[in-house]
């Protein structure tokens, strides 16, 4: 798998693709070809932050991983049909446009058979309400990368309290630690995997 990460933290799209799709044709692990390229993103991650790498690298290193979930997603043998297990929605809070993370979870959520009711980015706090009511998810997943993102995310939890919706919240983003989760009043905190995890045990 080091190659595979290295592609990835080097931002070497078009190779990159070829080896996925070359390594999943020949029956390789999906979920062992995916979490090696989440690692290659937490390298581009640390390059950031000491200055090798620059925004433009980082906008760059969302598309490639956007691309890297299409041809991943087809292939996780739970995404083989049948009927969906329960409904998600989820969204990055208002203010913070974050989403590769937040990407990551929807894309492990649907391969493990979850509807999701992706609302995108910079979402507003009566959204969240609105499509729950719509949906009838019983699970919300709130991803928030910005220090800045937690007062909203508690307004968020106290605003599906205020309109009597029984759903379980899970939160996430790299900032978020068990503190943040008790000031926001959610439910759980966790990974990208942590988020299958919490819904098998919540909905099944
Ligand atoms: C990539 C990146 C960007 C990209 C985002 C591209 C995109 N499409 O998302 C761009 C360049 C746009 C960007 C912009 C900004 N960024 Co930025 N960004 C990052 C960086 C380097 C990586 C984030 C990332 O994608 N990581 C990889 C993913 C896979 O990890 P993740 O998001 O944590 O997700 C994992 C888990 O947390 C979890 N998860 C995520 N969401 C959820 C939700 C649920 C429900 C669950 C259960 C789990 C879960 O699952 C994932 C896999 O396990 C971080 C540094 C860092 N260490 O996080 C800074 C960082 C978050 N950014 C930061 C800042 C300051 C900004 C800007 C304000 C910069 C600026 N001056 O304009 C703007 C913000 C604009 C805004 N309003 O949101 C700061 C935040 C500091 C703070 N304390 O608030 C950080 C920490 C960098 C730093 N060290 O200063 N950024």
């Amino acid at each position: 798998m080091e190659e595979i990460i290295t592609l990835m933290a080097d931002l070497e799209e078009d190779k990159l693709l070829q080896q996925l799709k070359e390594r999943l044709d020949a029956g390789e692990d999906p979920k062992a070809l995916f979490d090696a390229c989440q690692e290659g993103m937490a390298i581009v991650g640390k390059r950031f932050e000491s200055g090798e790498y620059f925004l433009s690298d980082l906008i760059m290193s969302g598309e490639v991983f956007r691309e890297v979930s299409e041809v991943i997603t087809p292939y996780f043998a739970e995404n083989a049909g049948g009927e969906p297990k329960g409904k998600v929605v989820i969204g990055t809070i208002i203010g913070d446009i974050h989403d590769i993370g937040k990407d990551i979870v929807v894309t492990l959520l649907q391969s493990a058979g979850y509807e999701v009711i992706d609302l995108g980015v910079d979402v507003p706090v009566e959204r969240f309400v609105e499509a729950v009511k719509e949906s009838g998810a019983s699970v919300v997943g709130i991803s928030g990368l910005l220090t800045v993102a937690f007062p909203p995310m508690k307004e968020c939890v106290d605003a599906l309290k205020a309109a009597g919706l029984d759903v379980k919240v899970m939160i996430g983003g790299a900032p978020v630690t068990a503190e943040v989760c008790e000031y926001v009043g959610a439910d759980a905190f966790g990974t990208a995997n942590d988020a299958v995890e919490f819904c098998k045990e919540w909905i099944g």
